[in-house]
């Protein structure tokens, strides 16, 4: 196989994938000659990589995180579920990217380290707009988030596996936070004092949307729950929504957080990474977003979810800073990190954006 110049954790997998790459291969390409293998994507949590096969056929091969993901082969037959029903609506609009199958039937593949694979047909011409996407590419992919949701809208929430039970539970985010204050178990407490406070007069949203959805103000709905624009992968040709992707987290949830992270991952001006200061809202990305997600999927919206969508992207916000600086002071154990202020500097910008939104 052709070897890249990587490093860091990747490199160590593909070093690892090497030795073991024979065992993986036969299980989904049976007497196929791989070509090459180069890490893609951004994700923070599975490590993905683009196969290319002797033949010119390529694939996207995933090493699922087992660490946070403990039951693949049910998360598995939630992809295969909603493919099925995505494929079976007539009016979906997007292509499905149905998982490929090893040779034994399964949808994913244990190796014998332990690891667990699984594999996904390359959409050729596409790509995934990495980061702050413009006005078209945001209109496009919340149109695509919107068509996603629509065609999901009559498949029982109760039939999916729940992946990550209490992902968007923030008010237990918090009781797990406040937790961590009381530890401070790596001693990085006295650095983040203000930001500590912020996050608990944020805690008000994150109380405010759980009332909705107790008293049954906001529905329970199949949502998708990582809805940044790379998840949406968009035609090279003229820019319109391919496919969306990465359906790790589609569980039963409220449209608050498929809408709320967009606003969170599409309107700022930089990237979750990016130290602050100076940021700013990009108002006709955000009216973009608006136009296209309501455009497919706004007719389904009640109301009150319709009047709640602004307070969705505040609690997506205040909990995706939560999420980042528990981590912080939990010691880096969740998210990648690439130096050892990360998670503070990914927690500071979100609580930058939280302020702009709130202004
Ligand atoms: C993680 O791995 P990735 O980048 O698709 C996380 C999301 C966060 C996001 C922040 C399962 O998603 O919830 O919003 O990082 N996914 C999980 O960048 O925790
Ligand atoms: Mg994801």
């Amino acid at each position: 196989m052709d070897s890249i110049d990587l490093t860091g954790i990747q490199s160590k997998i593909l070093q690892m994938f090497n030795e073991i790459s024979q065992e993986i291969l036969d299980a989904f390409f049976p007497s196929t000659t791989p070509q090459s293998l180069q890490p893609t994507g951004e994700g923070l949590i599975n490590e993905t990589f683009l196969l290319q096969l002797q033949n010119q056929d390529r694939w996207i091969l995933q090493r699922i995180n087992t660490a946070l993901f403990q039951n693949p082969k049910a998360l598995m037959e939630n992809f295969v579920a909603i493919a099925c029903h995505l494929q079976a609506s007539h009016q979906y609009p997007l292509q499905v990217i149905h998982p490929h199958p090893t040779c034994f039937g399964h949808y994913h593949f244990e190796d014998s380290n332990g690891h667990c694979w699984r594999v996904f047909p390359y959409l050729e011409d596409t790509f995934a707009p990495v980061a702050l996407p413009s006005p078209e590419q945001a209109y496009e992919a919340a149109k695509g988030y919107g068509a996603f949701f629509k065609a999901l809208s009559d498949f029982p929430p109760e039939q999916l596996y729940q992946p990550l039970p209490g992902f968007h539970d923030t008010v237990s985010r918090y009781i797990s936070f406040k937790a961590i204050l009381e530890k401070d178990p790596v001693g990085r407490l006295n650095q983040v004092t203000k930001e500590v406070q912020l996050l608990l007069k944020a805690e008000q949203y994150a109380q405010e949307v759980h009332n909705l959805i107790q008293k049954g103000i906001l529905p329970t709905r199949v949502t998708h729950n990582d809805t940044k624009a790379g998840n949406v992968l968009l035609h090279r040709s003229n820019g319109s929504a391919a496919a969306v992707i990465d359906w790790d987290t589609v569980m039963p949830g409220t449209v608050l957080s498929d809408y709320g992270d967009m606003v969170r991952t599409f309107v700022p001006d930089r990237v979750e990474d990016a130290p602050i200061p100076g940021f700013q809202l990009r108002k006709e990305v955000w009216q973009a977003l608006d136009t296209g997600f309501l455009e497919t999927a706004g007719y389904q919206l009640l109301p009150a979810e319709r009047s709640s969508l602004k307070l969705g992207a505040k609690w997506i916000v205040t909990e995706q800073a939560l999420r980042f600086l528990t981590d912080y002071l939990a010691g880096d154990v969740y998210y990648k990190t690439k130096h050892s202020e990360h998670n503070l500097e990914r927690a500071c910008n979100q609580l930058e954006l939280l302020r702009l939104l709130e202004r």
